[in-house]
């Protein structure tokens, strides 16, 4: 990507001291990690994300829900941070003051450099009790002591026992049980009250984290720019965050290959895909520069 908007927006970052990035699902789609707007695949296809995404959802069937977050959690276990998730921890490594602001509840932001981006949606990786919220282990994080997982083919469990496929054994518990199934899994119950453990994210119609969600405010209403990268900004309060920077006069520029809502509030709109503008506009801003 060249051209005047590159430019321009090279300008911006390169005159910012406390930038905000602000990113969406788009920004890990090079890393092979489906958007919501993507189609899902297999099983998942014939639900609608926003309808599995909610506390009605579990509640009528935790084990649609629950397999579906396993499942999406093994796909970002898979991924790699993409060049644009790199250029925005060199951004970081730059400006010492950049808050990097995410809906993503996968974990390629901290894989990628930027150790504690402000979290709007929760995680991927930090389940919790449906009850009483106690911090649950990931399922393949359990010790190697727990008793095994039950064997689902009346084969001896896992460890040792025979490769229940005739394949060579997968390494370890993880890679096997969850591999192996792409479909509805009961979720572990609570070590404290033995309720369902739930994905440790934020379901539609569930109210934000409140200290991320203030955390996210205050870094856009003092910022003096705004980059926001690979989102829709169709989903509410998180869509806010942007107005807010541009409300209070920063200038905002935005990464996304399409037009979206936020294209009217914006200085600058990057027509392209996050792992390939990213470094260009790191380039831009500082010719020479390492964008990660
Ligand atoms: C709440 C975690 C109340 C779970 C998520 C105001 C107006 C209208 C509706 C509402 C409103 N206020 C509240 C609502 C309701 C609702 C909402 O916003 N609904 C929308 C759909 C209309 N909001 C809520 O329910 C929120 N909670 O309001 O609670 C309350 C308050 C107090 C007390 C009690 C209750 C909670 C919302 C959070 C839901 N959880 N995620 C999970 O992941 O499973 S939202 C989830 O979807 C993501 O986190 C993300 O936020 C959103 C998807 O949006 P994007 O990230 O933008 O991704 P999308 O796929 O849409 O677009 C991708 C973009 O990338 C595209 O533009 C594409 O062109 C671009 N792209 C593609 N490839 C690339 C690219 N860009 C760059 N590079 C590429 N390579
Ligand atoms: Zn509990």
């Amino acid at each position: 990507m060249t051209g005047p908007e590159l430019a321009e927006a090279g300008r911006l970052l390169a005159a910012a001291r406390r930038p905000v990035v602000f990113t969406g699902a788009g920004m890990s789609a090079e890393s092979g990690v489906p958007t919501f707007r993507d189609a899902q695949t297999g099983l998942w296809q014939r639900y609608d994300p926003q309808e599995l995404a909610t506390p009605a959802a579990f509640r009528a069937d935790p084990a649609l829900v629950w397999g579906w977050y396993e499942a999406r959690r093994r796909g970002v276990r898979r991924a790699e941070p993409n060049p644009g998730h790199r250029a925005v921890a060199a951004i970081a490594a730059r400006l010492p003051d950049t808050v990097v602001i995410t809906q993503n509840v996968d974990d390629l932001h901290e894989r990628g450099g930027v150790p504690a981006p402000v979290r709007l949606h929760g995680s991927l990786f930090a389940p919790r009790c449906s009850a009483c919220a106690r911090p649950a282990p990931l399922p393949s994080d359990l010790p190697p002591s727990a008793d095994p997982p039950e064997p689902h083919d009346g084969a001896e469990p896992h460890g040792g026992a025979e490769p229940h496929d005739g394949a060579e054994p997968h390494g370890g518990a993880e890679s096997h049980a969850p591999e192996a199934h792409d479909g509805p899994l009961d979720p572990p119950a609570c070590a404290d009250c033995g309720a369902p453990v739930r994905p440790g994210v934020v379901w539609f119609g569930e109210a934000l984290p409140s200290a991320a969600l203030d955390a996210a405010v205050e870094a856009a209403s003092g910022c003096d720019l705004l980059l926001t990268v690979g989102t829709s900004a169709l989903v509410h309060p998180a869509a806010e965050i942007p107005l807010v920077a541009a409300r209070l006069g920063a200038p905002v520029v935005q990464v996304n290959p399409v037009p979206t809502p936020l294209d009217a509030i914006c200085a600058v709109n990057l027509r392209g895909p996050a792992g390939e503008v990213l470094p260009a506009l790191v380039r831009a801003a500082w010719p020479g520069a390492d964008a990660g």
